[in-house]
Formats: C-alpha cells, sequence, structure tokens
C-alpha cells in the first residue's frame, strides 16, 4: 500500500516544453556517442571498480522501530511496511537534526576503504530531500531544523578528496501527492526533471545518476529513453544506471537479449553477483553490508571483512563494479562495525589494489582456489584458498612469463615455476601473505588472454 499527499510545492518555473522529449517516441532518445565516445565516457567508472551507497534520511530515526514496535524489512521502507501516514511520518522529518554529520569524516572513511566513488541518496522513496530543493519544502533547508545542505556539503568533501560524488534519485516518491496516478507526468514534468537539473547543474561535479523505484506502473522504457537523453543533454558526461528505464532485470540478461535495448549505461544487480557476470555489458553490483540498506537498530548481521573482501574480488573478477552500502545513524554517523569492516577493507587494498583498479574480468574463468584478474601484460592469481599441495595451475599455454611473484612481497622475489602441456604450475611457499587473500603476479609477454 503507497501513501500519497497533498504537498504545496514551489512550481518550478522550468517550461514543460522542454520536457515533451519524455513522451515522443522512442527513436527520438537515441543519443548519437560512438563506442569509443563511450569507452571514453565509462573509463573512470570501469577503471574505479569500487564505490560507497549511502542510504541516509529520515528512515535513520525510527530506525526499524515504530511506536515502539519492530517493522519488519529494510529499514529505508519503515514508511511504507509501518503503514505510517504521511502527517505521522512527517513527524519523524521534523526531528531529522544530524547533529554529528560531518562530511570530510565520511568521505575520508570511503577513500581509506579504498572506495573511488561515492552514490548518496539525495531523495529515497520517502520524497525527503537532502538538499534544497527550489521545487519543494519538502527538504533539509526548510522542513527540519538542521537547515545544512547535505548534499552540498558532500559534493564539497567529495571534491576536497578527489572522490567522485554521485546521486541516486527515486522515481518513486510517497510524499508526492502527484507522483503516482492520473497526475504523474505532472509529477516528472514539474517537481522530479526540476530536481535532477538542481542536482545536475548545482551541485559540483556529478559522476553518476542512480535512479531507483523504476518498477512503478506509471514509469516506461520510452519515458526512461526520454530522461536519459535530457540528462545525456544537460551533461554529456554524466553516467545514468540502468534503473532510468525499466531494464534492472534485462540489462543483465542483456548480453543475450540484444534486440532489448534499455535506456541507462549500466546494470544494477542488487544483493547478488551473476554467477558468470553479465559478458558484454557494464554492471555494478550493489550489496549491504548487513541486511538493510537504511539504518536499523536491531540488524547486527554484518557481513565479515573476509565476506566483503571475496565479493569485491568475485565481482571484479567477472567484469562488474562492487557498491557496498553504509547506512548512517539519525545523528550523522556511520556504524561503528560499517566502519571497521571498510578499514580493513582498504588495509586490504593497501597492499593489493594494483590487482584490483583498472583491471578487467578473467580470461580463465574460476579456479578452486580463487579469482584472476587482468590487465595488460599482467595476470593476477587471487588466491582465496591457500592450496594444501603448494601449488597453483594457470590453463594458458601461451603465456610468455617474464616474472612471477606474490603482489604482497615488496622485494617481488621470483616464485618458481613449471611449464607443462596444460599451461604453468606456480610453486608457493607454505604460508600465504595474508589470510583472507594473498595475490601472485604473473607478468606476462605478448599472450592474447592477458590484454
Ligand atoms: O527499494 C529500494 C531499496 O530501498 C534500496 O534503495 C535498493 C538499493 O538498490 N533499491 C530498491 C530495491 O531494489
Amino acid at each position: 500500500m503507497k501513501i500519497k499527499a497533498n504537498l504545496p510545492n514551489k512550481i518550478s518555473t522550468v517550461s514543460s516544453a522542454s520536457f515533451t522529449a519524455l513522451s515522443t517516441p522512442a527513436e527520438k532518445h537515441v543519443i548519437q556517442e560512438t563506442p569509443k565516445e563511450r569507452d571514453v565516457r565509462m573509463q573512470w567508472w570501469r577503471d574505479a571498480r569500487f564505490g560507497m551507497f549511502i542510504h541516509w534520511g529520515v528512515y535513520a530515526i525510527p530506525a526499524g522501530i515504530h511506536n515502539g514496535k519492530p517493522v519488519d524489512g529494510e529499514g529505508e521502507w519503515i514508511m511504507d511496511f509501518g503503514k505510517i501516514p504521511i502527517s505521522e511520518y512527517e513527524k519523524y522529518t521534523k526531528q531529522f537534526n544530524p547533529k554529528k554529520f560531518d562530511a570530510d569524516k565520511w568521505v575520508k572513511l570511503a577513500k581509506r576503504s579504498g572506495a573511488k566513488y561515492i552514490v548518496i541518496t539525495a531523495k529515497h522513496h520517502d520524497g525527503f530531500c537532502l538538499w534544497d530543493s527550489k521545487v519543494s519544502e519538502y527538504d533539509i533547508m526548510d522542513f527540519t531544523l538542521f537547515k545544512r545542505d547535505i548534499i552540498k556539503e558532500l559534493s564539497k568533501a567529495c571534491k576536497k578528496e578527489q572522490i567522485r560524488f554521485c546521486i541516486y534519485y527515486s522515481i518513486i516518491d510517497w510524499h508526492h501527492s502527484n507522483a503516482s496516478g492520473a497526475n504523474f507526468s505532472k509529477y516528472r514534468d514539474e517537481y522530479m526533471i526540476p530536481q535532477l537539473k538542481e542536482l545536475l547543474t548545482e551541485y559540483g561535479d556529478i559522476g553518476v545518476i542512480w535512479f531507483d523505484g523504476e518498477w512503478i506502473k506509471e514509469w516506461t522504457e520510452p519515458q526512461g529513453k526520454g530522461l536519459y537523453k535530457l540528462l545525456r543533454e544537460i551533461k554529456p558526461d554524466i553516467i545514468v544506471n540502468n534503473r532510468v528505464g525499466t531494464g534492472r532485470n534485462g540489462m543483465e540478461g542483456m548480453s543475450k537479449d540484444k534486440d532489448k535495448d534499455y535506456a541507462g549505461d549500466f546494470g544494477t544487480p542488487e544483493q547478488q553477483i551473476p554467477a558468470d557476470g553479465i559478458p558484454g555489458v557494464d554492471w555494478e553490483s550493489c550489496i549491504t553490508m548487513n541486511n538493510t540498506w537504511g539504518f536499523k537498530s536491531n540488524d547486527h548481521e554484518w557481513k565479515s571483512e573476509k565476506d566483503l573482501i571475496h565479493k569485491l574480488i568475485d565481482i571484479i573478477s567477472k567484469g562488474g563494479n562492487f557498491l557496498l552500502n553504509v547506512g548512517p545513524t539519525a545523528e550523522g554517523q556511520i556504524p561503528q562495525p560499517s566502519v571497521e569492516r571498510l578499514e580493513k577493507m582498504g588495509e586490504w587494498l593497501d597492499v593489493n589494489s594494483e590487482a584490483i583498479y583498472e583491471t578487467s574480468a578473467s580470461p580463465f574463468g574460476r579456479p578452486p582456489w580463487g579469482r584472476y584478474t587482468k590487465k595488460p601484460g599482467r595476470l593476477y592469481a587471487h588466491i582465496l584458498h591457500w592450496p594444501k599441495e603448494g601449488k597453483i595451475h594457470i590453463p594458458d599455454t601461451n603465456l610468455k612469463v617474464s616474472k612471477v611473484y606474490l603482489l604482497a612481497d615488496k622485494k617481488q622475489t621470483p616464485l618458481s615455476t613449471e611449464k607443462t602441456e596444460e599451461g604453468l604450475i606456480i610453486n608457493l611457499p607454505a604460508e600465504a601473505p595474508d589470510s583472507i587473500a594473498s595475490v601472485v603476479v604473473i607478468k606476462a609477454l605478448h599472450d592474447r588472454n592477458v590484454r
């Protein structure tokens, strides 16, 4: 059951004419871009490999508990799962005053973790805006005592630390009276689009617009294509996920479903890592650190740092990006268990980042002991389970190896190898340098598999 309310909007002065593109036939929505131009636009995102998702908003106040009772499901859905009427939910909004929020602290943690970009929920399904929106009073400046533009502060902190700043925007809006039913186009043209324009043009360099809530019946693929075109016209180098349209699952089947051309630049498998990746398209797995996106005071089921590092390696070995979520508290603090895990991931990346950033998918599938990533002239064997037999086998008879060594070994002491009819045996030391994952570097010349 979705909840609606009448919200007195500051109706945008932007003419609706600029949005007719949203309703004209699909062929009007084609962006002229060569494959090379697309590769240039996507390059920073592909090289980055690892981002931090931040789900933060009013829902952090109830934090999974409403009227003294726990509400099942993700914390950011409490307004819906808890069947909280708008008027009652607005009481939570009035309480939103995160005095301990420190954008620099959050961004420095992201940087220490090895994340290269941050995606923040500027507006989730509850409709509350974390920035000073010109078309709404339901925002941090007009509706709360906090009166600080969180999106602006985070954007500035990201610029300072050279972390790409990205925006999550929900097409669903449980607070806006026109966001479903007959008046949806009014919400789209007079509220949603002006908000996207202000986020894209007034908040610094936005790397990605990350849409969500695309599954509602009012939203269609042609509208998604029209919106994608509009956003690329506003900011030609912007990257947009496939939830701008209806492609969420389709993109995952995209490599097999060539005749279905979904809007958006990358697929968005959620809480999952596709077994074989998604060959032929860009994709990003978004995953929580416990079981909720938005903070819940009663969710303590934290994934281990070993599990998170293995997920990072698994995703990247399949050619994807890893968007790992944190759900800050109502006070504006990232939960300590999240901080601890992010710090551990950063320590592992301090040693092994060469085998992660700017790499591409494994040329050999998935060996029983771990995963592969590669760069031109280099193959990286990520050993997740140190083999008792003290060796690993690389199934490539073409490898012209110049050097093999443990990435953790600053002296790059060569490991002994043996050529076989099936490929290359690499002999390993008795002890793994890292109990979570250790990387063997195979410097290979002129090999078709290692480009
Ligand atoms: O409904 C949302 C959910 O709250 C969360 O934001 C996830 C993150 O990708 N997306 C939707 C569920 O698919």
